[in-house]
């Protein structure tokens, strides 16, 4: 049994610690293995009642990875731990991951510098002091000269404002904060709101069981076949066997996965007989190397991308036997512009009896009552209602701490037009606040536990940088912001990826900037914050500590 490890030191009702994580997700659980193996006192809280973060939270019906998948979405710190899990799935299932990451917690022993059901509600800057002051939701107080915040690229439930949806007197769930007792379908009408990747992954599973589903389609969607299978034990353990090798092509990998480079073709060199020959065998094959084996302007030229859309909804009108139905399902904007969504029978969900699609655009909402949905052709009686509505995606999260920074200015005020940042990880006028996943990173366009893991062996160096140096804050230039703000601009304005209205571009929140805000360079990002490493932290200014207990247990 090991106890909880002690604060650095107490001051009245104050403890103090080096680090203060926020979020004990798949970032801030490596934050705090990292952080502590380099001899620093951390803390960390989350709200949930256990780690996982987003894996803790969505547990919805059909719940899985939907990117390239296991077993490479996962830690790579650890060559034990690698060759210790076996992954049964390549799209594993929700519960699969959560019990992967509650291995990790056990084995590196990260629950006792864990505090659950605990939320910051308030974190300021103190400049006299050069550290950071968290408030929580149990009314303790923690400081510490380091804030790390893993606060979630998706976890700010988007919650939909429609008249009358507080009077529904029904059961009401969102995808992203699903109960954790078991939700019975059987015998209700369900309306779903929502067809991104959480409505796609539910609506099959829920229409197995439910007595009829209504879908409340706002926009239309492409969706590809998950492809998902069972993985071989010889699989594993040639993947166990060549790990120094996976590991490195993953990290040479634009999206950190360990498979070859993406062709390197432009889909307007082929005829249209051989395009429709490599679309549909990458259909049949499935998965998410559908999008990193095309050509490589899908996402840059019009005509090409027009070429994969028109695919995709032949496909549709190929699956959906219901004309009508099949044309509501078509989508219109650039294909892979909003997040490319892997389903397991979306599309035939439609052919069967019980499942009735409703296009918003031409049927919208007008009001929810006690015991139904009423759009403008009519009334459907439900018992269910299932919010798939998606999230404040990638900001959202940061905006709803809202730390304070030097003179109280708040997180809202700095980021009110833009979210500026350098190098996606931190913040002018923030000192020593770092940021995973934020606006400026490739955070949901990268390997994710990967991504984790290599911005924080960054910031665990750039720590270690600024102590011994006896520096005691740091923070970026407004001018160092503002050019990797023209450098993130300038890969995304290439392609086609902000002239689509998606979470991407924070289209889904009213009032938010809207802007694509993610670096798009992939693998590229890792040698650009290396690079700044190597040229002494360009772009930072640095003020020497003023105390000796800048981190105090180093
Ligand atoms: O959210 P979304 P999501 N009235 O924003 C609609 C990741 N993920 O939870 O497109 C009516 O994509 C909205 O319509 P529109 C993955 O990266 C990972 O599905 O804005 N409709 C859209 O159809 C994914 O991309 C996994 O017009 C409204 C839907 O709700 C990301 O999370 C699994 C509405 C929201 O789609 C987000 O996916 C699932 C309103 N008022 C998700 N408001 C894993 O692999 C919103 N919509 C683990």
């Amino acid at each position: 049994m090991t106890s909880k490890s002690q604060p650095v030191r107490k001051s009245g009702s104050i403890e103090h610690y080096d680090v203060v994580v926020i979020g004990a997700g798949v970032s801030g659980m490596y934050a705090l293995h990292h952080l502590r193996e380099m001899g620093l006192s951390v803390r960390v809280y989350d709200g949930a009642s256990d780690i996982g973060g987003t894996w803790w939270y969505n547990r919805y019906p059909g719940a899985r990875v939907d990117g390239p998948g296991s077993p490479f979405y996962c830690y790579t710190f650890s060559e034990e731990l690698m060759k210790e899990w076996d992954w049964a799935e390549t799209q594993s299932e929700q519960s699969a991951v959560l019990e992967y990451l509650e291995h990790v917690a056990d084995r590196f022993d990260l629950h006792r510098d864990i505090q659950f059901e605990t939320w910051v509600e308030d974190a300021r800057y103190d400049e006299a002091a050069q550290r950071w002051t968290v408030e929580t939701s149990k009314g303790q107080r923690a400081s510490a000269p380091f804030l790390i915040c893993a606060v979630g690229a998706l976890s700010t439930a988007n919650m939909p404002d429609i008249a009358g949806i507080h009077d529904f007197a029904g059961e009401c769930y969102h995808t992203g904060r699903w109960p954790h007792e078991p939700v019975a379908f059987e015998g209700k009408r369900v309306a779903v709101i929502g067809t991104g990747s959480s409505g796609i992954q539910s609506i099959p599973e829920i229409a197995k069981e439910a007595v009829h589903v209504t879908v409340l389609q706002r926009t239309a969607q492409y969706s590809f076949p998950a492809g998902n299978r069972s993985i071989a034990a010889e699989e594993m353990a040639d993947a166990r066997a060549n790990w120094d090798a996976l590991r490195a092509k993953m990290h040479a990998h634009v999206g950190g996965f360990p498979f070859d480079a993406n062709p390197q073709r432009s889909a307007l060199e082929d005829t249209p007989e051989q395009r429709e020959a490599l679309y549909e065998k990458l259909w049949q094959r499935g998965g998410f190397k559908f999008f990193l084996n095309l050509y490589n302007d899908i996402v840059i030229s019009e005509e090409a991308n027009k070429s994969l859309a028109d695919f995709v909804r032949a496909k549709i009108r190929e699956i959906v036997r219901d004309p009508e139905t099949a044309e509501k399902l078509m989508p219109d904007h650039f294909v892979i512009t909003k997040r490319p969504i892997l389903d397991d029978g979306y599309f035939e969900t439609f052919n069967r009896d019980n499942v009735t699609l409703v296009d918003l655009r031409e049927d919208p909402i007008e009001r929810f009552t006690e015991a139904s949905v009423i759009t403008r052709s009519g009334e459907h009686p439900i018992d269910v209602v299932v919010l798939a509505t998606g999230f404040d995606a990638i900001s959202g999260s940061m905006l709803r701490l809202n730390p304070k920074g030097r003179g109280g200015m708040s997180l809202k005020e700095r980021w009110h037009d833009r979210f500026h940042n350098y190098l996606g990880l931190t913040i002018a006028g923030f000192p020593n606040l770092f940021v995973i996943h934020g606006p400026g990173s490739p955070g949901v366009f990268y390997n994710m536990p990967l991504g984790a893991e290599r911005q924080l062996d960054w910031i665990g160096n750039f720590m270690r940088h600024l102590h011994e140096r006896s520096i005691g804050a740091v923070e970026p230039t407004t001018d160092s912001e503002e050019a990797w703000a023209n450098e993130v601009n300038g890969i995304a304005s290439a392609t086609l990826f902000p002239r689509t209205d998606s979470w991407w571009t924070g289209a889904n929140i009213d009032g938010k900037p809207r802007y694509f805000s993610a670096y798009l360079g992939g693998s590229i990002y890792y040698q650009r914050i290396a690079d700044v490493a190597v040229k002494d932290y360009e772009g930072f200014v640095f003020e020497p500590a003023r105390r000796s207990d800048e981190a105090e247990t180093w």
